[in-house]
């Protein structure tokens, strides 16, 4: 129970689902987003932009998030990318030290409170450059699925993509040069329920920015050299509803690893080993969408 003081409000809303949260709450009661978001939002005196990446199960979001974040640390392209609290580093630490020991890092858990939360603080190394307070959190692709199923399953989800300046879907791009239906009507579904939340009226095209990343692009080349023509083609369900209800979408083949070496585990399974890391189009989709903000 929230108790009152003289020194003013114990409470705070919360950045994501503006439920109020007692001060010195870690999660928000109502949704699980880190209150320290909160604390650092407070302390900046502007709102956060947040940048939502949305995708199913294993087509590569926390390889990717946690790439782009490494990649903007080290000033790639003139960024400069600083972290607003140390929990922010945790993601990228996390990827890129399972990279360095030649292993991809586990799935996300379905549990909110065990995401990984980053908020950076973005510009370009230039004068008078705009300066981006970016929140993207890394999802489980299962919780991203119940909520899409069924919605308010996972509130969060909807919060912040209701909240969202921009979003990047993330399709698997080897999938689909395969021929497996299943990336295309998962992205049919998202942006339809994108297309639910976002839109005012329904007649209206919706005007947020979604960049969708063709994932596991070293699996098909193709992606790079003509990104739309790999989507016209093989993702084609999702093509036209971007065409038909989006008024600014892109499309970028992405992929982080240059090899891969195939092992067992001990139960047998098949896994994958990035045996060597070369991030392409990792950085573009990103500036794409911030360019639009
Ligand atoms: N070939 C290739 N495989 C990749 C790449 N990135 C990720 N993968 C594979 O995709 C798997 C899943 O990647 P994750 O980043 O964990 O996927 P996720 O979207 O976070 O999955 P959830 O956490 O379950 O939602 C990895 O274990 C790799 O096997 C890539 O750039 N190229
Ligand atoms: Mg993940
Ligand atoms: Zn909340």
């Amino acid at each position: 129970m929230p108790t009152a003081t003289l020194s003013g409000p114990v409470t705070m809303p919360c950045l994501i689902c503006e439920v109020k949260n007692q001060l010195d709450a870690v999660v928000c009661a109502s949704c699980g987003a880190p209150m320290a978001l909160i604390q650092e939002a407070v302390a900046q005196e502007r709102d956060p932009c947040i940048i939502t990446v949305v995708g199913d199960s294993n087509v590569g979001k926390t390889v990717y998030l946690g790439m782009l974040l490494d990649m903007l640390s080290k000033r790639a392209e003139d960024f400069e990318a600083i972290p607003k609290g140390a929990y922010s580093v945790n993601l990228q630490h996390n990827v890129v030290s399972y990279l360095c020991s030649r292993r991809f890092p586990p799935k996300t858990a379905m549990e909110v409170d065990t995401w990984h939360w980053a908020y950076y603080q973005v510009s370009k190394r230039r004068k008078n450059s705009t300066m981006y307070d970016i929140v993207m959190p890394d999802m489980a692709g299962e919780a991203v699925a119940a909520e899409v199923a069924n919605p308010k399953t996972f509130t969060v989800i909807r919060s912040l993509l209701e909240k969202s300046g921009g979003a990047i879907l993330m399709v698997d791009a080897s999938l689909a040069a395969a021929g497996s239906p299943q990336p295309d009507f998962f992205a049919l579904k998202l942006m339809s329920y994108l297309d639910g939340i976002i839109a005012k009226k329904r007649h209206e095209k919706i005007n947020t920015p979604v960049a969708i990343v063709l994932s596991k692009a070293d699996h098909c080349p193709e992606c790079f050299d003509d990104p739309r023509a790999f989507a016209r083609t093989n993702l084609n369900r999702l093509w036209n509803i971007c065409e038909s209800r989006f008024h600014s979408f892109e499309f970028f083949g992405a992929s982080v690893v240059g090899a891969l070496g195939f092992g067992t585990d001990e139960s047998e399974n098949v896994v994958q080993y990035p045996l060597h890391v070369a991030p392409r189009g990792i950085l573009e989709p990103f500036e794409w969408v911030t360019s639009k903000l």
